[in-house]
C-alpha cells in the first residue's frame, strides 16, 4: 500500500504553520543547523526484513493481522515507512527467509521504492526442512566437517543472492556455543569457525564486507563461540580488512559499557556495522530508546566523535540497522518510533561542543563535560529531525498520518488477518 502524495501533502499543511514556528526559533539558537540537516537527511537506517511482523516468546505470538506473506510484500512495507520518514532507504534480508524467485523483479521493485539492500544475513541458527545436517550442537564450530561444510556452503549462497540483488555486505551471527560446561573444547570450537569463516571470507566479492556479529548468551547458555566484542574482534582480524564486528544493542551481559567498545572498535577501524533496539534485561529487541535513551545518545556520540576522527562517512562508511521484535505493538509503527529515536539522538550528537568537551577533558573539567554532553542530551531535536523529514519529501507527523489513513485496516483487509510474516 502507499499513501497518495496529496494525503502527505494535506498532512504536511496542516502541522506547517506549527512546526516553522518551531524550527525557526529552534535554528536560531544553533550555529550549525543546516549542516546538521544535510547528515540527517543523508542518514538511513536498513529496515530487516524479519522485523515487518509480530514478534513473539516461546510462549506465545499474538499477531494483529495484515502482515507482509512474501518478500514482495516486505519491500512493500518497507517502502511506506520510507515514503513517511524518508530515512529508512534500506531493507535487510535473511536467507532462507526471503529467497527471490526473480532478483531482477525483486530489484526492480525496490528500486520502485527508492530502497536499496543492506547486509544479507545468513542463518545457520535454525534447521531448515530437507536439511541434510542438523545445527543441534552448533554450525561452524561443529565437530563434524561436513556439518561445517554444509554452514560454509549456505554463507556462500547468500553472497550470491546479495550479489544478484546489488548488496555489498554479509552479516554472520552465529548462535554457536555450549549449554554446559565440558560440552566443547572453547578452543577447537574457535578454531574450527575461524577456519569456516575463513572460507566465506574468501568468497567474498572485492567491494564486499563481512560483519561478525557477536551476543553473550541465548540459545546457548554456558557458552557462546563469538560471545562478545572481543573475540568478534579476534575473528575479524585474523580474517582480514573486509571483516569487521558488528554490535548489536541487546548482545551484552548487563551495564556493559557499549559507548566505550563503539569508540575502541572504530579506533581500531574495525567497527562495521550496527543493530538498533532497547533492552531492560537481555537481548528484549524492545523500540530503540525506550528504555535507555541517554545510553543510546552517548552511543551517538562516540559513533559521531570516532567516524569523524577517521573522517569517514556518517551514512555509508557503516551499516546501519534495527534488529527488533515487537510483542504487543503493530510493527510498522514500532519502526516508525525506533527510525525516530535514531534520528533524534543522531541529531542530539551532532550538536555536542567537541571543541569545549576536549578543553573540559584536558582540564579535568569533570563537570563542564558531564554538562557539555548533558546539553546536547536535554536539546528537544525533534522539530530538526522533521524538518530534515520535510525538506526530504516525508511527512511531518509519520505515526499521525500512519493513523490517520489507517494504513493497518488497509493492510488487513488487503492481506487477512491470519498472515504470518517469516521471522522469529
Ligand atoms: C540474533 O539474536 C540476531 O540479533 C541476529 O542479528 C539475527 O540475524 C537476528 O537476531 C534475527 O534472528
Ligand atoms: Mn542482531
Amino acid at each position: 500500500m502507499r499513501i497518495e502524495k496529496n494525503k502527505l501533502q494535506e498532512h504536511n499543511r496542516s502541522l506547517l504553520a506549527e512546526h516553522e514556528r518551531r524550527y525557526e526559533f529552534f535554528a536560531s539558537g544553533i550555529k550549525n543547523a543546516e549542516s546538521i540537516l544535510q547528515k540527517l537527511i543523508d542518514f538511513q537506517v536498513a529496515i530487516p526484513s524479519w522485523a515487518l511482523g509480530t514478534g513473539g516468546t516461546r510462549f506465545g505470538r499474538f499477531p494483529s493481522g495484515g502482515e507482509p506473506r512474501n518478500l514482495e510484500e516486505k519491500i512493500e512495507d518497507v517502502g511506506l515507512l520510507h515514503s513517511l520518514n524518508r530515512s529508512s532507504g534500506a531493507i535487510s534480508l535473511h536467507i532462507p527467509w526471503d529467497i527471490p524467485k526473480n532478483a531482477a523483479e525483486i530489484k526492480t521493485l525496490a528500486a520502485q521504492y527508492d530502497l536499496r539492500f543492506d547486509a544479507m544475513n545468513s542463518n545457520t541458527f535454525q534447521d531448515q526442512p530437507g536439511q541434510p545436517l542438523t545445527y543441534k550442537f552448533g554450525s561452524m564450530q561443529h565437530v563434524d566437517k561436513s556439518v561445517r561444510k554444509q554452514a560454509v556452503e549456505h554463507n556462500i549462497e547468500v553472497i550470491k543472492h546479495g550479489i544478484d540483488l546489488g548488496s555489498t555486505s554479509l552479516t554472520v551471527w552465529l548462535s554457536d556455543g555450549s549449554c554446559f560446561p565440558g560440552q566443547l573444547n572453547f578452543r577447537k570450537a574457535f578454531q574450527n569457525t575461524l577456519e569456516s569463516l575463513k572460507e566465506v571470507y574468501a568468497a567474498l566479492p572485492a567491494d564486499w564486507k563481512m560483519f561478525v556479529e557477536y551476543k553473550a548468551y541465548e540459545p546457548n547458555f554456558y557458552s557462546t563461540t563469538v560471545g562478545d566484542w572481543g573475540q568478534s574482534l579476534l575473528y575479524a582480524s585474523k580474517l582480514g580488512s573486509k571483516a569487521f564486528t558488528l554490535v548489536d544493542l541487546g548482545h551484552h551481559l548487563p551495564n556493559a559499557n557499549i559507548e566505550q567498545i563503539v569508540a575502541l572498535l572504530l579506533m581500531e577501524g574495525k567497527l562495521g556495522g550496527f543493530h538498533f533496539n532497547d533492552s531492560k534485561y537481555g537481548d528484549d529487541d524492545l523500540t530503540v530508546g525506550s528504555i535507555k535513551p541517554y545510553q543510546l545518545f552517548l552511543i551517538f556520540n562516540e559513533l559521531v566523535d570516532g567516524m569523524d576522527a577517521r573522517a569517514m562517512n556518517h551514512a555509508t562508511d557503516l551499516g546501519w540497522m534495527i534488529d527488533a521484535s515487537h510483542n504487543v505493538k503493530d510493527p510498522l509503527e514500532d519502526l516508525l518510533q525506533s527510525v525516530e529515536a535514531i534520528m533524534i539522538s543522531y541529531a542530539q550528537a551532532l550538536l555536542v561542543d567537541r571543541k569545549k568537551l576536549i578543553d573540559a577533558q584536558q582540564d579535568n573539567d569533570v563537570v563542564t563535560a558531564q554538562e557539555i554532553l548533558q546539553n546536547a542530551f536535554r536539546t528537544d531535536t525533534r522539530t530538526l529531525v522533521a524538518e530534515a523529514r520535510l525538506r526530504a519529501g516525508g511527512a511531518l507527523d509519520p505515526l499521525a498520518i500512519f493513523r490517520k489513513e489507517k494504513v493497518r485496516q488497509a493492510l488487513i483487509k488487503d492481506r487477512g488477518t491470519k498472515t504470518v510474516a517469516t521471522g522469529l
